[in-house]
């Protein structure tokens, strides 16, 4: 009974730690057109590249009731439920649905997925990140690509304990959008999750602490540019 208490004090004191999630895009509600994460109460992470939670951090793929319209070359707006509390680099991903499948079931399989943005430190005596401290984020969506339904991956690494294997964090979510207008570009550089990053990778496995990097080198595929 003690022993239970105790387990359960430490696990209040984690998510008052400031871990976080990404549960909220334009002007919609929490886990509306973003697919609840496993972390949707614990603001937990995804510690292991090669698991299936990599890829939208859930463990039984399960759609959003919504999906969210915006036009090819505007923006997005992505949003944490609370300020970027670790260092690190926020990433944008996104996977076209195929022709003929829904955005309310496809689960993001193979090699779809294309980054639109990443985001690099100011260096410095140490790194430092733009995306610390901020709860929203301004996803631009590339104009040439096709019309369609996508899925839009967030993802936040969590940098501060990096340096041994499997230490770094991951904090992930994807959100239905559909996009209008757009040409008629096939983004080259498409990766899969899990697939597109290895636990050794440098922008991984890092000591952001000693000696303090004076580059860094974003995991996954350059940023898909039209
Ligand atoms: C939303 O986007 C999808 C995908 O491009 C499109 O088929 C649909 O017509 C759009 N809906 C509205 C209301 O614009
Ligand atoms: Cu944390």
């Amino acid at each position: 009974m003690l022993a239970t208490s105790f387990i359960l004090l430490g696990a209040a004191a984690l998510g008052v730690n400031g871990h976080y999630a990404f549960p909220r895009v334009g002007g919609g509600s929490d886990w509306q057109q973003v697919r609840r994460a496993d972390n949707w109460q614990s603001n937990g992470f995804v510690a292991d590249v090669s698991s299936a939670q990599i890829r939208c951090f859930q463990s039984s793929p399960a759609a959003a009731s919504a999906s969210l319209n915006v036009t090819a070359g505007s923006t997005v707006t992505y949003y944490a439920n609370q300020g970027i509390f670790h260092p690190g680099p926020m990433s944008f991903y996104l996977a076209r649905v195929p022709d003929g499948q829904s955005v309310s079931s496809w689960n993001g399989d193979g090699a779809v997925w294309f980054k639109v943005y990443h985001e690099q430190p100011n260096f410095g005596s140490q790194l430092t990140w733009s995306s610390n401290g901020k709860t929203s984020f301004t996803v631009p969506i590339p104009s040439c690509i096709k019309a369609g339904y996508y899925l839009l991956r967030a993802e936040h690494i969590a940098l501060h304990s990096a340096s041994t294997s499997g230490g770094a964090q991951f904090y992930i979510s994807c959100a239905q959008i559909g996009i209008t207008g757009g040409g008629s570009t096939d983004p080259s550089n498409k990766v899969a999750f899990p697939g597109a990053y290895k636990a050794s990778d440098p922008g991984i496995l890092i000591n952001i602490n000693w000696p303090i990097p004076t580059s860094y080198k974003n995991p996954g595929p350059a940023v898909f540019t039209c």
